[in-house]
């Protein structure tokens, strides 16, 4: 059976289950998917108003890892679209609903297809609560330590 090209694009910062939900909707695409995905570099990310916590190299390594993942490539412009999808022989472009209709005039090019997001997950949602955990006062948190270790000893 002829193999399916699938491209997709993202900057899976701080990779979360969401990010693997949706790869793994991809593979799932067809019987046979040759899975391709374009990291957001840290420059391009900057263009988009996103700021990373990860490096574009160490996020560009985790999605490589992914089982269901064949290729990674760098994403460095909005452009670069049509010139991948020629370059790489892709069927069918997909990504998030989030970007419903965002993408439409690539179906000049291949499919285009917007899958279903994971909820209750996102990268602004994990920084927020680090950004909360980290602004509980110091003192608060070694107190709230101690009190754990004194139940820790009575419950022993
Ligand atoms: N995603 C998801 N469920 C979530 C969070 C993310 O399905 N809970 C999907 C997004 O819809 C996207 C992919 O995971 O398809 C990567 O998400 P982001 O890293 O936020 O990518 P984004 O910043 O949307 O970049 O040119 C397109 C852009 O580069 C897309």
């Amino acid at each position: 059976m002829a193999k399916k090209r699938v491209i997709t694009y993202g900057t899976f910062d701080m990779f979360h289950i969401g990010h693997l939900r949706l790869l793994q909707r991809l593979k799932k695409l067809a019987d046979d998917v040759e899975l391709t995905v374009a990291v957001s570099t840290d420059e391009f990310n900057e263009l988009k108003g996103k700021k990373v916590m990860i490096p574009y190299e160490q996020r560009a390594e985790i999605v490589a890892n992914i089982k269901c993942v064949d290729r990674v490539i760098p994403e460095k412009s909005w452009e670069q679209k049509i010139e991948d999808i020629k370059r790489y022989n892709i069927d069918i472009f997909a990504i998030g609903e989030d970007w419903k209709g965002k993408f439409d005039y690539l179906k000049e090019y291949c499919e285009v297809v917007y899958l279903p997001r994971t909820k209750d997950i996102s990268t602004t949602k994990l920084k927020k609560s680090l950004a909360n955990f980290l602004s509980i006062p110091k003192e608060d948190l070694i107190k709230a330590f101690e009190i754990l270790e004194t139940l820790k000893k009575d419950l022993e």
